[in-house]
């Protein structure tokens, strides 16, 4: 077995000095607003792998369920050496895709990319450990930077799924793509999962749970912003709000302010008013139909090849080749 590796693109140095331009450029807009980056330091991915066993959040066992389904057709048209996973998490339904590439015989080399270090450090070890003929070279840094990185040396496949893409307004959206398109070659391939718009009965509890998990997850920004950058939010001040904006297709996750509240920003020598019932927001979740993201692959330079959707038809899993 080759020892996995890690490679620190985003120091803690440089994170901290991107989350102090993120928050000094949100804090200070009308409305306020953060990007959902900042949720993943060790206990926001861990709040994040609790939401995905909740009853309510249905995309991480739909999308599990496509993959389990189309791993071997995936990996038969498009047998690749190199699989690149941008914003990989735990990696834990990637095992699906690996089970399967290893299995057709092409896969060489796994490149996991995340911002969390606790994360991706933990995902390696097991994932070395369970394909010992895998290389596999882990990926510290922001998902819309690694491009610039990207290993050469075989056929690639870039994953994005989770419906990661919906965190991303439209404008982002179509650069990000367009960012990948750039770097692939003709006959690779972009296997992106996203959540299709469905029913808000079934779409808003996802990203409201009843047990809190996702409110806690969402506070957890402020605990971030009180430990990398000094401040003093009371979390438990701010309530979670989960909002369909059916004009954009999207859900909003935003924190209200229970009280009028200052908060101080001790690094960046900010002082920050929040009015009761004030709202910040913190995540877009887009969701797409089938011919909105096929019109956005398109627009970037892709050829929709094969899509799977779930029969309630609530998650599709693309493959998009250059
Ligand atoms: C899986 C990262 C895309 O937007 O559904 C879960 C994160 N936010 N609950 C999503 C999330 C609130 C999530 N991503």
């Amino acid at each position: 077995m080759t020892a996995p590796t890690l490679e620190i693109h985003l120091s803690e140095e440089q994170m901290t000095e991107a989350l102090r331009t993120d928050a000094r450029v949100g804090l200070t807009a009308s409305p306020k607003w953060l990007p959902p980056k900042w949720f993943y330091d060790a206990r926001g991915s861990e709040l994040f792998e609790q939401i995905t066993e909740l009853p309510e959040y249905y995309p991480t066992r739909t999308e599990r369920e496509l993959l389990r389904a189309s791993a071997a057709e995936i990996a038969a048209v498009s047998a690749p050496q190199i699989l690149v996973e941008l914003g990989s998490g735990s990696s834990d339904k990637t095992r699906l895709l690996l089970d399967a590439m290893t299995a057709h015989g092409t896969l060489e080399q796994y490149v996991p990319q995340d911002v969390s270090p606790a994360a991706l450090g933990s995902a390696i070890e097991a994932l070395s450990r369970d394909y010992p003929e895998l290389q596999v070279h882990g990926v510290v840094s922001d998902f819309t930077d690694t491009l610039h990185n990207l290993p050469t040396g075989g056929r690639r496949m870039i994953a994005f799924l989770g419906g990661t893409l919906g965190n991303l307004v439209p404008a982002e959206r179509a650069e990000f793509l367009a960012s990948i398109a750039a770097v692939l070659e003709t006959g690779e391939q972009l296997l992106v999962g996203v959540g299709l718009v469905i029913d808000p009965a079934i779409l808003v509890p996802a990203y409201d749970d009843a047990a809190g998990v996702t409110a806690e997850f969402n506070r957890n920004v402020l605990h971030v912003l009180n430990n990398r950058l000094s401040a003093n939010f009371e979390p438990d001040r701010f309530s979670h709000v989960a909002y369909w904006d059916a004009d954009n297709e999207w859900i909003e996750m935003r924190l209200e302010a229970t009280a009028d509240m200052t908060v101080h920003v001790e690094d960046l020598g900010l002082t920050v008013a929040f009015g009761t019932g004030e709202q910040l927001r913190t995540e877009i979740s887009a969701k797409f139909t089938l011919d909105g993201i096929g019109r956005e692959l398109a627009a970037a330079g892709f050829d929709v090849e094969q899509t799977w959707t779930d029969a309630d038809e609530r998650f599709a899993l693309i493959c998009a080749g250059r």
